[in-house]
This record gives structure tokens, sequence and C-alpha cells, in this order.
């Protein structure tokens, strides 16, 4: 697994900070059936230091405190 890979990814514009449309068009790839509040509810969460963007520690906080293996396999069959 490579955490700098996925946030590549997610980050499409390359700016260094995964904004929520970024991240909403990502989850949608996914086919992850969730409403828009939830899918901001999700973002909230992982944007520990609220300033509306995600960076790369703030997703590396995150995946170190779950167990993930299923949403990085799900990740990869949208990305390769
Ligand atoms: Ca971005
Ligand atoms: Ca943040």
């Amino acid at each position: 697994m490579n955490l700098g890979v996925i946030f590549a990814v997610l980050d499409t514009d390359s700016n260094k900070q995964i904004d929520f449309v970024e991240f909403k068009k990502k989850i949608r790839a996914l086919h992850m059936r969730m409403e828009d509040d939830e899918i901001a509810s999700i973002f909230r969460s992982m944007d520990t230091n609220n300033d509306g963007y995600i960076a790369y520690n703030e997703l590396v906080e995150m995946f170190s405190g779950i167990n993930t293996a299923q949403i990085i396999r799900k990740m990869q069959k949208v990305i390769i």
C-alpha cells in the first residue's frame, strides 16, 4: 500500500490538498452509495484541522487509525 499514490489520485489538480469536490468525485467513482451529507461528514472527520482541505498528513492519520485493506482494494480497482 502506498498512501502517496492514493493521495496523488485523490488530489486530481495536484495542489497537495484534497478539497471536497475532488473527494466527492472519487467516492462517486468507487460507486459507494453515500449521500452528499455522509460524504461531507467523512470529509470533515478527515480534515482534522478544519481548513477545508485534506492534507497528506491528515490522510496518513486516518489510514493509520483504521483497517483500510478493503478501502485500498476498492480504490486500486479505480486507480489501476
Ligand atoms: Ca487538490
Ligand atoms: Ca485539513
